[in-house]
C-alpha cells in the first residue's frame, strides 16, 4: 500500500464515523430555510452539500483545508493535491513518492493523440479535454473494482488511484490539445528523470523556456485548485460520481460545466475585454479614460468582465496573488498594466453605480494577463488551463466523498405549481 493510501485509510474510518455520529446526533435538526428566492436562484447559500477540501467565505476567500490560499503561494501543485486529499502539507518522503506515482502517468497513450488529432480542426479546446478523458475511461481501476464486487468501504482505495492518474495525465493532455489544435508542431514527450509537474507541463506545452513562465505555471496550478463544492463543474462531478461512475466520466462531464461562460470561461473573456480596452485607446489608456468607459459599458447595460463574484465581498486573494507575481517578475507588459489601472479605477465606479454586490476583481481579472504575457497568446486555450488545476480539487472532492460512502445525489423537484402550493401553506 502506498504512503498516500496509508494516510488516507485511517482517515476513511474516521470520516465514516463522524459522519454516522452526525446522523445520529443532529440528523434531523433543521440548518437552512428553503424558500422559493432559492429554488429559482440556482440553490445559491443553500448549505446542502459536504466538502471537506477547501471552503470559500465573503470576507477572506480560499482556504484549503483551512490554510489561507495566500500561504500556499510558494508551494506546488502536487503540494498541494496532498494537502487537498489528507488535510495535511506533505513531507519530504510523501512528496517524493506522490510525484513517483504521478510521473508514471505524464506521458499520456498514443490512442488520446490519435483520437484528439482526429478531431475537427474547430473543435473547442474544452470539448477536446473533455473527450479525451472520455477515451480513457477503459483505464479505470474504481469500475474495474467495482464490477469485480470490491466491498463499498473498499472502493475509494481503487478511485485514488484513478485520480492520481488523472491529474497526472491532465498536463500532457492538454498540452496534446494546445500543440495539436493552435498547429505548434510535434507532440513534446514528459521530460526523463524530472517528475515535478509544472516543469513537465511547461516542457510539454513549449511555449516558453523562461523560468519566471514554469513558476507562473506552478502559481497557476495551485491557486485554481479547488473552489469548494457548489461551484458548476464541482457539483456536477460530485453528482456524476455519487452515481458510482468512475472519474472519467466524472471529471469529463465537471469539465463540460467549467467550459461556460459564466464559470471558467470566464478568464477567456477577462482577457478580450482587456484587449479589447487596449484597441480601443491604442494601447494603455488612462485611469481617467478607464472611468469614462467603465461607466460607458454599465450605462450600456454591460458588465465589467472579472470584478464581481457571487460569494466573495472583497478582493479575491488569486487575484492578489497574480498581482504579487507580477511585481516580482516585474511583467512589463501592456495588457497586465492595463488590468492595474482598471483595478484602480473600477471597484471605485462599481461602488458608485452601487448594484455589484462585491465591486472587487475576482482571479479571471488577472489571469489571463499574465498567460497572454509570456507568449501563450490563444484564448481558446486558457480554460484548458483552469481545467488541469482543477480537475486536482474536483479529483480530491470526489475521494474524499467516496471515503465516506456519501450517498447518491437525488434533490425532489416540483413543479411551479406545487411550489405555489406549499409556500401557500
Ligand atoms: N459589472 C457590472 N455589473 C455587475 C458586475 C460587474 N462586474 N457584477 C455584478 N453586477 C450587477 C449584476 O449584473 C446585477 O445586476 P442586475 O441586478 O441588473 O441583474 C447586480 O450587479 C447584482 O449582482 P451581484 O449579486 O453582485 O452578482 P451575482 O452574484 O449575481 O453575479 C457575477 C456574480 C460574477 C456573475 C457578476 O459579478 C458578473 O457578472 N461579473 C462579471 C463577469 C465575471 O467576472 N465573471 C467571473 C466570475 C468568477 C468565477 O466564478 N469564475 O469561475
Amino acid at each position: 500500500m502506498s504512503i498516500l493510501h496509508q494516510a488516507l485509510n485511517e482517515q476513511a474510518a474516521q470520516l465514516r464515523a463522524k459522519k454516522k455520529g452526525l446522523l445520529e446526533s443532529i440528523g434531523d435538526v433543521s440548518i437552512a430555510e428553503v424558500t422559493p428566492g432559492h429554488v429559482f436562484g440556482g440553490m445559491r447559500g443553500v448549505p446542502a452539500l459536504i466538502c471537506e477540501t477547501s471552503t470559500v467565505s465573503a470576507d477572506e476567500g480560499l482556504r484549503i483545508r483551512n490554510i489561507p490560499i495566500m500561504e500556499l503561494t510558494d508551494r506546488t501543485p502536487e503540494e498541494t493535491f496532498w494537502l487537498l486529499l489528507t488535510g495535511k502539507l506533505p513531507n519530504e518522503e510523501e512528496l517524493a513518492e506522490l510525484q513517483g506515482i504521478l510521473a508514471k502517468y505524464y506521458e499520456i497513450p498514443q490512442y488520446v493523440i490519435d483520437m484528439l488529432k482526429a478531431m475537427p480542426k474547430d473543435s473547442h479546446p474544452m470539448a477536446m479535454l473533455s473527450a479525451a478523458l472520455l477515451a480513457m475511461e477503459r483505464e479505470s481501476e474504481f469500475r474495474k473494482a467495482y464490477d469485480d464486487g470490491t466491498g463499498k468501504d473498499e472502493l475509494w482505495k481503487s478511485l485514488v488511484n484513478d485520480g492520481a492518474r488523472l491529474v497526472a495525465s491532465m498536463p500532457g493532455i492538454a498540452a496534446a490539445i494546445y500543440r495539436i489544435r493552435f498547429n505548434k508542431g510535434d507532440i513534446i514527450k514528459p521530460l526523463q528523470g524530472d517528475n515535478d509537474l509544472s516543469n513537465n507541463f511547461a516542457h510539454m506545452l513549449g511555449v516558453s523556456n523562461d523560468p519566471a513562465w514554469k513558476d507562473l505555471l506552478r502559481l497557476y496550478l495551485v491557486l485554481h485548485s479547488d473552489h469548494e463544492g457548489g461551484n458548476v463543474s464541482a457539483f456536477t462531478g460530485y453528482v456524476v460520481s455519487s452515481a458510482l461512475s468512475d472519474p472519467y466520466y466524472s471529471i469529463a462531464a465537471s469539465l463540460c460545466g467549467l467550459a461556460g461562460p459564466l464559470h471558467g470561461l470566464a478568464n477567456q473573456e477577462c482577457l478580450g475585454f482587456i484587449m479589447s480596452v487596449k484597441d480601443k485607446f491604442n494601447g494603455v489608456p488612462s485611469e481617467e479614460q478607464i472611468r469614462e468607459y467603465a461607466w460607458e459599458r454599465l450605462n450600456g447595460g454591460q458588465v465589467v468582465p472579472g470584478y464581481g463574484h457571487a460569494v466573495l465581498r472583497v478582493t479575491d486573494p488569486r487575484f492578489t496573488a497574480f498581482h504579487e507575481f507580477a511585481q516580482k517578475h516585474n511583467v512589463q507588459d501592456d495588457n497586465v498594466q492595463i488590468v492595474q489601472r482598471i483595478f484602480n479605477v473600477v471597484p471605485g465606479v462599481l461602488t458608485e453605480q452601487g448594484k455589484a454586490k462585491n465591486p472587487w476583481p475576482n482571479v479571471d481579472a488577472y489571469s489571463g494577463s499574465l498567460l497572454y504575457a509570456y507568449g501563450m497568446t490563444e484564448f481558446d486555450f486558457y480554460t484548458v488551463m483552469f481545467g488541469v488545476s482543477r480537475a486536482m480539487g474536483i479529483a480530491a472532492q470526489m475521494i474524499v466523498m467516496r471515503m465516506m460512502n456519501s450517498s447518491i445525489v437525488r434533490p425532489k423537484s416540483i413543479t411551479m405549481d406545487a411550489l405555489a402550493a406549499k409556500a401557500a401553506k
